[in-house]
Parts: structure tokens; C-alpha cells; sequence
């Protein structure tokens, strides 16, 4: 198989004009520092370019309301600084920019799909996890691995879709949406919501009504190691995809689980980062669901970031052919 691209890469430059101003950690250098070091590993010539579009906004209401949709349109237009909280500036293209992140994760299923690749990561932000279906939290305005998901169960007709969610910060956003449908696996390992944002993330949240047991959350104590989430990922992630047989994994990719990371309190180093990478592959192969999209998160040492994401990418690029 040797020289065949097998990855995926999702980039535009435009991600970089979602302007949050002077002291916000999820800022526009996060994607340039990103491209500098991918362009030196030569990722940008061993993997497959693909565009992101503008995504439809009918498709964004699978998950969000159109009051909010309208809303956070018309607070742009009007030139207002913040959405529902000062964490979620707006600049005049966020609105934009936004619906470019979560087109993106689209163009990306569309590609894998279609068969063009077996993986796809996508370099995108704003980031979408922590968004509701009525409101902006912590820097997300669209939830792009929501959107991402109904698209595929609906556009593309798949029965199960396994999210993974490594982010250091609880997928709320994620999790509420799908809380209650058993057609979405949501799997989330995060730094233990007594201790770090957004405060949920329980291991006893499991699932509402049908959606009862499709929801699993491992909440990791501060000053977790590269073994502790291995152990995690051995004894109760992994069995839980495996157990649910999807067609389809999502990954919402944060990075800042990383030891450098500024916002949180985990420690793994860059290694970790590519065993959950390989792990969550070898086990898509093995379930011959081998069709994986990754989406970037959080993530705020900007070195850190780099060298997990390029791990990461060299990763799903080193997978075994399914
Ligand atoms: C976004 B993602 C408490 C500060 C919390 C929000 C962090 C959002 C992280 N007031 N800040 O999951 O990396
Ligand atoms: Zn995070």
C-alpha cells in the first residue's frame, strides 16, 4: 500500500479569520502554528486536500434551534462584541467562519464515504462540543461533531455512529444532544467535571430513555497519566465501541488533555495521543467499520498542539489497510 493516500486533511486558511482579540486562548495563531509544522513533516503532501463548504443551515438545525441559528447570525450583523457569554466573542466573519467549521466536518464524511479516503482530520475552529442546541459556551457556537453525525444517520443513511471525545473538557453539547438516542454511541474522557469546566460529565451520566447506555463518561482526577487513560481506554471505552458496533467513528479531537495544555490539570504526553489514535483505528478495522473523521477541538500550547496533532495525523496515516 505504500505511497497510497489512505488520510484526509481538511484545512483552510480562512479558519484563521475567526478573530477572538488579544487574550483569548482559542485564537487564530492555534492554526497557524499548526500549518508550519505540518508543512515541515511533509503532511501536507501525504495526505488528500479537501475543501470545507459553507454548511447548509438546514442541516445545522438538526441540532440547533433556528432561534439561536437567527440569533447568533443577527448579533454578528449588528456588530455585537459576545454570544450568550464573553467566552464566545464575535468578530464580523464568526458567523461565517462557523458555518465553514462545521461544513468542513461534512466535506469530510462526504469524502470518506464516498471512498476517496479511509480517514480525514479536520483542522477547523471555532471548536462546536460544548455548544447547546439554544446557546454559545466555551468558545463553541455550532456543535460541528453533532452536526457531523445527524448528517451522516440522515444523509448518508448510517443506523450507528460512535463519537469519541478526548477533549481535557466534558462534551456537554454532544452529550445532551444525543442523550436520549440509542443510534449515537457518545464516549467521553475528560478531566473530572469537580474540577474543571463545564462541570458535567459524571460517570452516572449514562443515557436517557432509549438513549440508556449509549452515553459513557470516564472522568479522569487531575494529574492523570498516559496509564491512567490507557487503562481507561482498555477497560471501558474500547469495550464499549466494540459492543455497539459502529459504522462510523467520530473523533472530537482536543488536545489539551496534553501536560503542557494551560487550561487544564492532565498530564499525557504527545505518545498518548497517537495510542488512542492507533487504538481507536485498530478496533475500526477490526469492527470493519474502518471510516473515521477527527475533529479538532481544544488544544492551547500551541507547540503542544502541534506536535499532537502531527502525531495524530501520522497516526491515522500509519494505520494498518482495513
Ligand atoms: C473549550 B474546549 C471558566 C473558564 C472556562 C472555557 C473553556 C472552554 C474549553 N469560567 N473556560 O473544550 O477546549
Ligand atoms: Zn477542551
Amino acid at each position: 500500500m505504500g505511497g497510497m493516500t489512505t488520510t484526509g486533511l481538511l484545512w483552510s486558511n480562512r479558519y484563521i479569520e475567526h478573530d477572538t482579540g488579544p487574550h483569548h486562548p482559542e485564537r487564530p495563531a492555534r492554526l497557524s502554528g499548526i500549518h508550519d509544522r505540518l508543512e515541515k513533516a511533509g503532511l501536507f503532501k501525504r495526505t488528500l486536500a479537501i475543501e470545507p463548504r459553507a454548511v447548509d443551515l438546514a442541516l445545522v438545525a438538526r441540532v440547533h434551534r433556528p432561534e439561536y441559528i437567527e440569533r447568533f447570525r443577527q448579533r454578528v450583523e449588528r456588530g455585537l462584541s459576545y454570544i450568550d457569554t464573553q467566552e464566545c466573542p464575535l468578530c464580523p466573519v464568526t458567523f461565517e467562519i462557523a458555518r465553514l467549521a462545521a461544513g468542513g466536518t461534512l466535506a469530510a464524511c462526504d469524502a470518506v464515504t464516498q471512498g476517496q479516503v479511509r480517514s480525514v482530520f479536520c483542522a477547523i475552529r471555532p471548536p462546536g462540543h460544548h455548544s447547546e442546541a439554544d446557546r454559545a459556551m466555551g468558545f463553541c457556537y455550532f456543535n460541528n461533531i453533532a452536526i457531523a453525525a445527524e448528517y451522516l444517520r440522515h444523509e448518508h443513511g448510517l443506523s450507528r455512529v460512535a463519537i469519541v471525545d478526548w477533549d481535557v473538557h466534558h462534551g456537554n453539547g454532544t452529550q445532551h444532544h444525543f442523550e436520549a438516542d440509542p443510534s449515537v454511541l457518545f464516549c467521553s474522557i475528560h478531566q473530572h467535571p469537580r474540577t474543571l469546566y463545564p462541570g458535567t460529565g459524571f460517570e452516572w451520566e449514562a443515557g436517557t430513555g432509549a438513549g440508556a447506555g449509549t452515553t459513557l463518561n470516564c472522568p479522569m482526577m487531575p494529574g492523570s497519566t498516559d496509564e491512567h487513560y490507557y487503562r481507561a481506554f482498555d477497560r471501558l471505552i474500547l469495550p464499549k465501541i466494540s459492543e455497539f458496533r459502529p459504522e462510523f467513528i467520530l473523533i472530537s479531537a482536543g488536545f489539551d488533555a496534553h501536560t503542557d495544555d494551560p487550561l487544564a490539570n492532565i498530564e499525557l504526553t504527545t505518545e498518548a495521543f497517537e495510542w488512542m489514535t492507533l487504538q481507536t483505528g485498530r478496533l475500526a478495522n477490526e469492527l470493519g467499520c474502518p471510516r473515521i473523521v477527527s475533529v479538532l477541538e481544544g488544544g492551547y500550547n500551541i507547540d503542544a498542539l502541534a506536535d499532537c496533532i502531527l502525531a495524530h495525523v501520522e497516526s491515522l496515516i500509519a494505520l494498518p489497510p482495513a
